[in-house]
Parts: C-alpha cells; structure tokens; sequence
C-alpha cells in the first residue's frame, strides 16, 4: 500500500511584481502552483495511492472569488471518482479565521477537512491505519497543538498530520506562531509517521518506529525555493513503513547558476559560457520552465566592457536575448553582475601600496567573521532601514525566511567581494 503526503500547495501564490520582470513568462509562473497539483494529482493515479493527505496551506490565500476553490476541487474530484479519499488540514495561510468562504468539497464521503477546534481521528480498517488532524484555527497558534492529538490506537499505522515549525527543521528559523514543537515531542506520542506541513524545504527529521516528514511544498514560489519541490510517496507493508521516496511535481524550477569568469573572457565568450550553461542545467530540469538567477563573478576582461552602467544594461538586454534564443523554457529572474577587473590579485596584494594595502584589509576581514561582523556593525542604521523597507509589506511567516539575510556571513562575504570588485575597478583603471 502507497500513500501520499503533500503540503504547502500555496495554489495561486503570486510572484510579486512578475509583470515588471523583462520577457518573464508570466501565464506559465501564474500557473505553477496549479499545474503542480494537476501533477500530484496525477501522481496518485498513476501510483494508485490508497489515500492522499494535505498537511496545510493547500490555500496561499483568502480569495473573494470561486475561480481558486474550484480549480482544486476539480483536481480532487478526479481522486473521488477513483476512490481515493483526501485528508486535509488547515495551515495558517488557510486557517479557519482566514478564509472567508466555503468551499464547495467534494460530497462522495472520501473528503476529510479535519476540525479547527479539536484532533480528529479517522480510521481506515481494511488498511489497518488511524489518521489524527487538527486545522489551524487561526493563523497564529503560539501553543503546541500536540496535546490536543490523541493517543495512538494499538495494533494500527498512526498517521499524525500536522501543520508545525517543529524545533530543529532546516530552512527555517524558529518561529513561536506556528504551533511549535520539537521533534522529541513528536516521536513521544507514539505514533508511526507525521505528515507535517509549513517548511517548505523536503527533509526527514526522523527516522525509525517513528518517521517524521516535511515533504517541502509542490512548487517553489520564488528565487529563495529552489531545487525540486514535491511529495513524499511512502511505502507501507504488513503494517509497517518501507521507504519514502521524495517525488517532483514541480513544473517551474528555480536555480541559482554561478558563472565563474577568468581574466580572458570578454564579453562574446560570457554569452557562449552560459549558453552552455544554461543547455546543462535545462537537460537537468527535465523539459520543465527554468526560473534562473545568474551570478556572474570572476575578474575578466569583459569587466572592462561593462564599465557604465548603458554597458551593462546592454549586457543584460543581449543576454536575455541570447538565452531566448535557446529555449523557451529557460526566463533570467535576475542577472547578478559581481565581476572584477583581470588583475592578479595576487601581485597586487603584495604591492607596498594603497591597493596592497585594501586588498589585504579584505582578506583579513573575510579571515575573521568577528571582526568583520564588528566592522559591519557601524551601518547597522542602513541594515535596518534597507531590511524593513525590503520586509515591508510582506507576510508574517515570510518574513522569517529573509529576503537578504544580513546575519548570514556568507552574504557579508558576498557584499565583500562585490565591493572589493567596485575599488579595484576604479583604482585600476587602465587610462
Ligand atoms: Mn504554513
């Protein structure tokens, strides 16, 4: 018997200033978040899954017309003509409080939304399995819902669904309003797999007689999701779990492609390089859209064509161009212009001079986060003006995965290298 655990659809979540974006395709990343659940959807057919569950955030959002509660009905619709029931809880972008309407679910008896007040418990005795949800009532729950869940039922396969920052998950920071809990909590009450939900990154906090997963969501919604996104497909035999296996249902991929440049590279062999590139990375996203940011670094000689700023901008015009001339499925989100002029480092930061001098400051700066972390210190005003005007607007549980992250010192490291590339560029400008 397969089962299928899937959250954070987020269907309809929008790319914020999508329109704004050059040459963005912007129907088919409008659509992404519905084509994964076309995907999923499929996915249970083709794997005549015993039952399908929703861990949260099926919704991104409250809506005010039908178009979005229908689209998903229909999908779930094609796994009740099938049989195959659908057990959903409630996260916080689709909390009870939240959504304003009623969708109209599927009335064949397979469709479960689990109650916002206490744990439910469904039980499936041909299978042998015992699913306990609870919804989010709201879209802050600061308390564990854990003691609301019950005790497991013996001799069955407890499922636990649960939308949660469990302690511990990766790619996120603890957040207090989203029902925390550790994992320790989790494996005590007894029951043999959580079907979490809210962290968008695919992970496994635990293995063993008790399983806990994060299946990550369908489809990554921006720049800060890449990779495959998906489902988990688990296993179960003679009552017990035998695998679990991460399954793509993304139809939009996001990729970050670094671009590493030597000092001979003018302008013409950047175009070559990620067109090539690019060839690469869409054989690797299996004929799905490529959503990409390129970062662009190394000293080389095409930094000297790109010394004003109508340089770069036709720099970044031809390239796009260049890569609509490849493929269709491949849009530059961004175009990160980090090069240095094709200077040996090296030799320069030797000299007895000014330049030897800064460029010995760098490294040691970059030798020494304490230090460099202390030096930051003095623009923590600017940090703090440019991090809530970035924030602004933005939801909540968003703003935990920030947009820049400035604590990061692999950002710091970044901002040095770019800033470095900046002096070098002026101090050793050939005329
Ligand atoms: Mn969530």
């Amino acid at each position: 018997m397969k089962f299928i655990h899937a959250a954070d659809l987020h269907i309809d979540s929008p790319l914020r200033g999508l329109e704004e974006y050059a040459g963005a395709p912007v129907e088919r990343v409008r659509n992404a978040t519905r084509e994964a659940l076309v995907r999923l959807i499929d996915l249970c057919l083709d794997q005549q899954a015993a039952f399908l569950i929703v861990a949260g955030d099926l919704f991104d959002h409250d809506w005010k017309d039908f178009n979005t509660a229908l689209f998903v009905v229909k999908q779930f619709q094609r796994l009740d003509k099938e049989g195959i029931p659908v057990y959903v809880i409630r996260g916080n972008h689709d909390s009870r409080a939240e959504m304003s309407l009623q969708v109209p679910w599927p009335t064949g008896g397979r469709f479960k939304l689990f109650n916002h007040k206490q744990a439910e418990t469904v039980i499936l005795p041909e299978l042998g399995v015992a699913i306990h949800g609870m919804s989010f009532a709201e879209r802050h729950v600061r308390e564990s819902l854990l003691p609301k869940y019950p005790a497991p039922l013996s001799g069955m396969l407890n499922i636990g669904i649960l939308h949660t920052s469990a302690t511990g998950a990766s790619g996120i920071e603890d957040h207090p309003s989203y029902a925390p809990c550790t994992i320790k909590e989790l494996v005590d009450m007894g029951y043999q797999y959580w079907a979490l939900g809210h962290v968008h990154q695919r992970q496994i906090l635990h293995e063993g007689a008790c399983r806990i997963v994060y299946p990550g969501n369908t489809q990554g919604r921006h720049i800060r999701e890449t990779g495959p996104k998906g489902c988990a497909v688990v296993t179960v035999e003679d009552g017990e779990i035998e695998s679990i296996e991460f399954v793509s249902t993304d139809v939009l991929r996001w990729k970050e492609v670094e671009l590493e440049l030597s000092a001979h590279h003018h302008l013409d062999d950047l175009y070559e390089l990620v067109a090539t590139q690019l060839k690469t990375e869409l054989v690797a996203a299996d004929e799905r859209l490529l959503g990409v940011r390129l970062n662009i670094q190394g000293g080389c000689a095409a930094h000297r064509q790109l010394n004003s700023d109508a340089a770069r901008r036709e720099a970044d015009a031809a390239l796009r161009a260049r890569v609509g001339e490849i493929s269709d499925d491949v849009w530059l989100e961004k175009i990160k212009w980090q090069t240095r002029p094709p200077v040996d480092r090296n030799v320069l930061k030797e000299g007895q001079d000014f330049i030897g001098e800064l460029l010995r400051d760098v490294d040691q700066l970059a030798a020494d986060d304490t230090q460099f972390a202390a030096f930051l210190a003095c623009l923590q005003p600017l940090i703090d003006k440019t991090e809530s005007d970035l924030l602004a607007g933005r939801d909540e549980d968003d703003k935990s995965e920030k947009l820049v992250d400035f604590a990061s010192a692999a950002q710091r490291r970044d901002w040095l290298k770019a800033a470095e590339g900046l002096l070098l560029n002026q101090l050793t400008k050939d005329d």
